[in-house]
């Protein structure tokens, strides 16, 4: 056995950080120790504002009793529910409560732990229903640029940053990608859906044109993609999409990780663009973040396809040990609740006039060529040093984290989705902060 007892508990090598760069990290470490409403407490006992709802998941704020109690509940009262052939009645009542919020085609929903596990589910249901029902040719996925499905070999090979793709290879075969509608010339300090862009959608009939249709079983899209920078679909573009898939028997796949439950200003994506997708995937915000789950809505087309044959056989071979874990669906059907009872997908709405205007208000600010809004999301997108891009958006970043104020980086953009309970004078606090860190950087 490898001695290690040489590592003190405090060593921080052990620890392969996520999406982090973990030796710059490790000099200087950015430690979280508390969490409460809309802020969290550094190890050195700064409080710090959240400008980030976490990452894109802490939707009805941090720390809510509820939600811990539920699960200081059932993790009391059942551990663990095996999984397969067997059931617990927390994951039928979660399952019921969800898709009676979903688009009302939605009327199924599988579950899983992240948004990578929900994103491989959608894609293999796609591959599975098309075999059920006798087209199993189509087997090729269309994602798009820019678009970001999680770290799955399937989500990494529909999605389109060339950072999580070129270190792995060839990964899934038979993808192609649509192109991104970000377009500063046309669409800059747009407010809400821009107006230049509808068109690009129809790039899906070329797709299809080029390697027809019986070989593609679904496309798969962000309403609006977070990630890469918050790029909101431009007027018409989705309703596009969805007629091309329509005409063509290609599904329709809504990623729905971080437009869900509320980020957009109504419950989900496809209704504040008013666009219904065959599938969607859920994480996140399911669970305010509080346990990891996911799930992935289906309509009963694509459900019934698969449930034929005898009753006894398996239907759908794919699950995981911890779908619809005990105190994930405890912890869900708490969230789902304080939702419901405290309006927050109405409230991200009514707040969106006095997000708008106060993310726009940071339009003269020094190297800013882009504000981006919808919901209570923003993207602030700042010109890229010359020869160094994103250095200006990590520093951005970290200037603001120590001014008090969190929010994500991707590259030059900084994104922001604060939690849905936030005051006015919290939005006003993170203008504040973040339009004095922009003018102080060179
Ligand atoms: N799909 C979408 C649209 C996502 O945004 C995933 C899938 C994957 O989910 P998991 O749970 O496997 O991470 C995501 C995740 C950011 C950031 O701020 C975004 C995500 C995760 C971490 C950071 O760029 N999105
Ligand atoms: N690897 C091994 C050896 C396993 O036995 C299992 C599940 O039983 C897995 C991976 C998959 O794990 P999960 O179901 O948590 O995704």
């Amino acid at each position: 056995m490898p001695d290690s007892t040489h590592r003190t508990i405090n060593d921080l090598q052990a620890y392969w950080m996520p999406f982090t760069a973990n030796r710059q990290f490790k000099e200087a470490p950015r430690m979280l120790v508390g969490a409460k409403g809309m802020y969290y407490t550094t190890d050195e006992g700064k409080k710090v504002l959240d400008g980030a709802a976490g990452m894109w998941c802490v939707n009805a704020g941090h720390g809510r009793e509820q939600i811990t109690e539920a699960i200081r509940f059932q993790a009391g009262q059942m551990d663990y529910a095996t999984a397969f052939q067997m059931s617990h009645p927390l994951a039928f009542e979660l399952s019921s409560r969800l898709t009676s919020q979903l688009p009302n085609t939605l009327d199924h929903v599988f579950l899983a732990n992240s948004g990578s596990e929900a994103v491989d589910t959608a894609l293999k249901i796609s591959l599975a229903y098309h075999r059920a029902r006798g087209e199993g040719s189509r087997t090729r996925f269309i994602g798009r640029e820019r678009g970001y499905h999680g770290v799955g070999f399937g989500g990494t090979a529909v999605g389109g940053i060339v950072n999580n793709r070129k270190q792995f290879g060839n990964m899934l075969g038979g993808v192609d990608h649509l192109p991104h509608t970000h377009n500063l010339e046309k669409n800059s300090f747009s407010r809400g859906q821009p107006l230049w862009g509808c068109e690009l959608a129809n790039n899906l009939e070329n797709l299809v044109a080029l390697h027809d249709a019986s070989t593609i079983a679904a496309v798969i899209v962000e309403p609006m993609a977070g990630s890469t920078g918050v790029l909101i679909p431009p007027v018409g573009y989705l309703d596009r999409l969805r007629e091309i898939c329509t005409k063509h028997g290609i599904l329709l796949i809504f990623d729905e990780v971080i437009t869900g439950f509320g980020r957009t200003g109504a419950s989900f994506g496809a209704e504040r663009f008013g666009v219904q997708p065959d599938l969607m995937t859920m994480a996140k915000g399911l669970t305010n973040g509080a346990v990891p789950m996911s799930a992935v809505g289906t309509t009963g087309l694509i459900y019934d396809a698969l449930m034929q044959g005898p009753p006894e056989i398996i239907e759908l071979f794919h699950g995981y040990t911890y779908s619809g874990h005990p105190l994930a669906c405890a912890a869900a059907l708490a969230t789902l609740e304080i939702y419901e009872k405290e309006r927050l997908f109405d409230r991200s709405a009514a707040l969106e006039p006095y997000w708008e205007e106060a993310v726009h208000s940071l339009r003269d600010r020094k190297n800013v060529i882009d504000i981006r809004n919808i919901g209570l999301v923003a993207g602030i997108e700042l010109l890229p040093r010359d020869g160094a891009p994103a250095t200006r958006g990590y520093d951005c970043f970290i200037q603001c984290f120590k001014e008090g104020l969190l929010l994500r980086q991707t590259g030059d953009t900084v994104a922001l989705a604060p939690p849905l309970i936030i005051e006015k004078e919290e939005i006003d606090r993170i203008v504040e902060i973040l339009g004095n860190v922009i003018d102080s950087l060179d």
